[in-house]
């Protein structure tokens, strides 16, 4: 009797999940190339710092020729914790510093060169710049990068193909002493005269960062995993894929402007990185004291690189003393009053929200998940239809004019177009409009003040979506 029962029981809960379970609706399919939990990681950094300090620091260039001598490098004051606080107080997330740049000056004590500052006058060649960061990126919760360039115009070696093996031990030093390393980058400029004259080995670099920081992000001018937005004046297309075919480019392409678009449906998830001065000039140069970017510029910069679904990498110049120096650190103290007095406030809180189309299970795919702060959540439109309508009804008036938008990666890029509207005037009216998305769309409205808005989204495949902001962006 006692079998029966449990037997009957097994057999109604079991009808019962089965009833339950049609209808569950499974997550869509990815659609084309999708992100890496590396790539993933990535996108959340956002905005972070590039720092350009090096030899060039000392004889005010740009580039320099390798025939500069150690003795040339020696900052007064230098201090990694004034960068790292600097930028911690910014809202900066990481520091990416330039170990190696064109000349080979190492900013570490390399075993590999006499071209270090281990031959400098600075701490009478005891000192090691990567060590002095990477303690102040720890003390100050920032990640840490390193830019090494492969052209190399001290070492003796380059050219023949002892130098690839001579740049992966430089490399491997440089990842195996500093702690963990959040992206590598591998710059692909070369002077004319030095064109076609080395073949680099860029299997075996790469193979060196994934053996010895699995976690890291590789950048180069056409990835493996991040590339370059194709310009230096601080933006990235409207329409930015971040996927790419990612085999018709490489360091240096001469098709580098296809980069600040990226491809639609590109074979590879390669998203792009927006590299940007802070002055005209990658280094210090006092001259430039009086160019710094305004807080305005750079506020224009944030839109059209993080609000673009791109990652920002202001270059900060320090100088020779070794510091930020202070006007630097003055624009940057004015962009995070700025995006704070925009951002510190999402006006869509306790906003209704419904969608045209619906996926099955109402709470795992549906449009409250669009406000509840969490980028792992999403609405996700029905298979097979790619135009969804989100009808948004605010708890009161409202005054707005940025609409913040975020996919949810991990099933790939699927937007291609958004139109936001409201009714005014007894018809729906276009306030603003965008064509990608990706992992944060800002979309810069027309001023508007109301409780109702439309937000229609078009998609190469079913849309997801897992973020929706509103913001109201002051002067
Ligand atoms: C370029 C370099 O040639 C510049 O000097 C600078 O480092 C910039 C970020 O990348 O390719």
């Amino acid at each position: 009797m006692m079998k029966k029962c449990l037997f009957l029981f097994f057999l109604l809960q079991s009808s019962l999940l089965n009833v339950y379970s049609q209808n569950l609706a499974p997550a869509p399919e990815p659609a084309g190339a999708v992100p890496s939990a590396r790539q993933l990681a990535w996108h959340d950094m956002e905005y972070y710092a590039f720092v350009h300090f090096n030899m060039n620091t000392f004889t005010d260039r740009e580039w320099g020729n390798g025939k500069e001598t150690p003795s040339q490098f020696n900052p007064t004051v230098l201090d990694c914790r004034q960068w790292a606080r600097t930028c911690k107080e910014a809202g900066m997330k990481a520091i990416i510093i330039t170990a190696k740049h064109h000349d080979g000056f190492c900013l570490w004590p390399s075993k590999y060169s006499e071209h270090s500052v281990k031959n400098s006058p600075w701490k009478n060649g005891k000192g090691d710049v990567l060590k002095d960061l990477s303690e102040a990126c720890k003390e100050y919760g920032l990640k840490m990068g390193v830019y090494l360039s492969p052209w190399d115009q001290n070492s003796k070696e380059y050219g023949k193909p002892e130098y690839n093996d001579l740049f992966k031990k430089q490399l491997e030093e440089v990842l195996t002493s500093y702690g963990d390393i959040f992206e590598v980058w591998f710059d692909g400029a070369v002077g004319e005269e030095y064109i076609g004259k080395m073949v680099y080995d860029w299997p075996s670099f790469i193979g060196v960062v994934r053996k010895n920081q699995p976690n890291a992000v590789i950048f180069s001018d056409a990835g493996p995993d991040i590339r370059w937005c194709g310009t230096e004046m601080g933006f990235v297309n409207e329409m930015n894929y971040c996927t790419l075919n990612r085999d018709q480019y490489y360091p240096g392409t001469p098709k580098y402007l296809d980069l600040r678009s990226g491809n639609l449906q590109g074979s590879n998830w390669v998203p792009a990185e927006v590299d940007v001065s802070i002055r005209p000039g990658w280094y210090y140069h006092a001259a430039e004291d009086v160019l710094v970017k305004s807080p305005e510029k750079l506020e224009m910069i944030y839109y059209e690189s993080v609000g673009r679904g791109g990652n920002l990498l202001l270059n900060l110049p320090v100088d020779r003393r070794g510091i930020v120096h202070e006007n630097d650190a003055a624009s940057l103290k004015g962009l995070k009053a700025k995006l704070d007095a925009t951002f510190s406030k999402n006006l869509i809180a306790g906003a209704a929200v419904t969608a045209t189309s619906l996926r099955g299970d109402e709470s795992k795919y549906a449009p409250v998940n669009l406000l509840d702060g969490d980028k792992k959540t999403f609405y996700a439109a029905k298979d097979g239809v790619t135009t969804t309508t989100l009808d948004i009804k605010l708890p009161q008036a409202t005054t707005f004019n940025v609409l913040h938008l975020a996919e949810y990666l991990p099933l790939g890029q699927r937007i291609s177009a958004v139109k936001v509207l409201t009714f005014r005037n007894d018809h729906w009216e276009i306030i603003g409009q965008a064509t990608t998305v990706g992992s944060k769309r800002l979309i810069l409205l027309s001023p508007t003040t109301t409780d109702v808005l439309k937000i229609q989204i078009d998609g190469i495949a079913s849309p997801t979506l897992a973020e929706i902001g509103l913001y109201n962006r002051k002067g």
